[in-house]
C-alpha cells in the first residue's frame, strides 16, 4: 500500500518537473531572436530617424493612453449598461427608476465615444513610427505582443467606426447586425487593453516618473529639439478637438447646447410637435393601417381577450407624464405624454400586473423594433402608458397615431410606436 503510494508520488513529481522543464524551454523559445530580415529591406520609414518629430515621447504616448482609457472605460460600461437594459439577463429587470437614466449614461456613452476619435487618431499618431521598427520582431514574444497591438488598433478603429456610422443613422456601409458586432468587439478591446496595458507598464512607470531615458527624442518639454509642435501644443490640440465635437454634438441630448449642436442629425424640439422622429410612419409602411377609422385595440389575456375602439381607449381614465424618449443613437428629449396606465389595461383582461409581463406589438409588419416586452416592475409602474396624446394633442402619425408605448427609464427602441396589439402573460 505504502509502497504504491511513494511510487504514485515519485511519478506526479517526475511529471510536474516535466512539465515546468517544458514550461522554460518555451519560455526561452519565445524569447531567442528570430533571424533578421535583410539589411537592404530597411529603406524609407524603416530608416533609422526617419521620424522626427520633437512631439513624440513615450510621455505624450502615455498621457493620450490614460485619457483613451479614462474615455474608453466610461463608454464600455455606460455601453454594458444599455446591453443590459435591451437584454436583460434572466431573473433581472431593469428598474423604471431613475427616470432619466438611461438617458444621462446613453448619452455618455455616445459623447464619450466621440470625444474619444480625436484621442485615437492623435494616439495612432504619437505610436505608428513603431510600425517601423527594425527589426520587425526581436523575438517570438515580441511577435505576440505586436499582433495583440495590431487587434487592439482594429478593434478600437471598428467601434469608433460603426459607433459613428450609427449615430449618423448610415447603415449602408453595415453589412452586419451592428448591435451585436458592436458590442462584441467591445469585449475584444477591452481584453486587448488589458493585454497592452500590462506589457507597457514598466514604460508607463517610467514616463510617469518623467524619467528622460524613457524619452525617444531628445525633446525637452517644452522646447522642440528642432522646431516643429511640442507634446503640451498636441495635447492642447486634442484637447480643443475633443471639446469641438463634444460642444457640436451634446446639444442632441443637453436641450440648452442644441442651438449649437450643429453636428448631431437630431435636435430635441426639431420635428413634428417638437419631438424628432426615429422612424417615420411612412418608412414603417404603416401609415395607412394607423390611419384606419376602424382601428381597434386588441388586448390579450390568458382568459380572455379585450378589443377597444380608439374612442373607448379614450374614454378609460387618463394620466399625463413627463417623460423622455432616450435613443440609443445618442438624442434624447422630455415630453409631455397622455394616455391609459398599462397596468389598468393589464387589469382589463384580468392580469394582476404586479405578476406579469405584456408583448406590446406594432401594426408595423416587419423591422426588429416593431415589438417590445415590458417586463416586471416596468408593467406595474404608474408612469407606464399607452400614450394617445403627445403635448396635449393627438398623437402625429410619426409619433405613433393611434397610441404607442412610453416608459420610465427605458431605451427608445423600447418605446413601440403604432400598437395594434398587447399580449399579458402571467408571471410566476
Ligand atoms: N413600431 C416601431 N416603434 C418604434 C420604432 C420603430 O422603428 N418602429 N423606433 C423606436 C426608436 S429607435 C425610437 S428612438 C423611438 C423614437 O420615437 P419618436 O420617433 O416618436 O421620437 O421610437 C421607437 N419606437
Ligand atoms: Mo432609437
Amino acid at each position: 500500500m505504502v509502497c504504491q503510494h511513494e511510487r504514485h508520488l515519485t511519478r506526479t513529481r517526475a511529471r510536474a518537473r516535466d512539465v515546468g522543464g517544458r514550461l522554460r524551454r518555451f519560455g526561452r523559445w519565445l524569447g531567442e531572436p528570430l533571424p533578421a530580415p535583410p539589411a537592404r529591406w530597411q529603406r524609407g520609414p524603416f530608416r533609422d530617424g526617419a521620424f522626427s518629430s520633437p512631439a513624440r515621447s513615450a510621455r505624450l504616448s502615455t498621457h493620450l493612453g490614460m485619457a483613451l482609457a479614462v474615455a474608453f472605460g466610461v463608454c464600455f460600461t455606460t455601453g454594458l449598461l444599455s446591453h443590459l437594459a435591451q437584454h436583460p439577463p434572466a431573473g433581472f429587470d431593469w428598474p423604471p427608476r431613475p427616470v432619466q437614466f438611461y438617458r444621462v449614461t446613453q448619452g455618455l456613452h455616445v459623447a464619450t465615444g466621440l470625444a474619444t476619435v480625436p484621442l485615437l487618431a492623435a494616439k495612432l499618431w504619437a505610436v505608428y513610427p513603431e510600425l517601423f521598427r527594425w527589426p520587425p520582431a526581436r523575438d517570438a514574444a515580441h511577435a505576440v505582443e505586436r499582433i495583440s497591438v495590431a487587434m487592439l488598433v482594429g478593434a478600437a478603429l471598428f467601434e469608433l467606426v460603426t459607433g459613428v456610422l450609427n449615430v449618423s443613422l448610415w447603415y449602408t456601409p453595415m453589412p452586419f447586425y451592428f448591435p451585436a458586432a458592436h458590442y462584441w468587439t467591445a469585449w475584444l478591446a477591452v481584453g486587448a487593453i488589458l493585454i497592452h496595458v500590462g506589457v507597457k507598464l514598466p514604460v508607463i512607470r517610467d514616463a510617469l516618473r518623467g524619467h528622460r531615458a524613457a524619452e525617444l527624442t531628445t525633446a525637452v518639454d517644452g522646447v522642440p529639439a528642432a522646431g516643429g509642435a511640442t507634446r503640451r501644443d498636441l495635447l492642447g490640440a486634442v484637447a480643443a478637438a475633443a471639446g469641438v465635437i463634444t460642444l457640436s454634438t451634446v446639444g442632441q441630448t443637453v436641450a440648452p447646447l442644441s442651438a449649437i449642436s450643429v453636428l448631431a442629425p437630431r435636435r430635441p424640439r426639431i420635428g413634428p410637435q417638437r419631438l424628432p422622429v426615429n422612424t417615420s410612419a411612412l418608412a414603417a409602411g404603416v401609415a395607412g393601417a394607423a390611419a384606419d377609422a376602424s382601428y381597434t385595440l386588441e388586448l390579450v389575456g390568458p382568459a380572455r381577450s379585450v378589443r377597444l375602439s380608439l374612442a373607448e381607449l379614450n374614454a378609460l381614465r387618463q394620466h399625463t407624464v413627463r417623460l423622455p424618449i432616450a435613443c440609443v443613437e445618442g438624442w434624447s428629449a422630455d415630453a409631455t405624454w397622455t394616455g391609459v396606465r398599462l397596468r389598468d389595461l393589464a387589469a382589463l383582461v384580468g392580469v394582476d400586473a404586479r405578476h406579469a409581463e405584456a408583448t406590446v406589438e406594432s401594426l408595423q409588419r416587419t423591422g426588429r423594433r416593431r415589438s417590445s416586452v415590458v417586463a416586471g416592475p416596468h408593467l406595474d409602474d404608474p408612469l407606464t402608458l399607452l400614450a394617445v396624446r403627445l403635448h396635449g394633442e393627438p398623437l402625429h402619425p410619426d409619433h405613433g397615431y393611434p397610441c404607442r408605448l412610453i416608459a420610465p427609464n427605458r431605451p427608445g427602441v423600447a418605446q413601440t410606436k403604432w400598437v395594434g396589439r398587447i399580449s399579458f402573460e402571467e408571471r410566476p
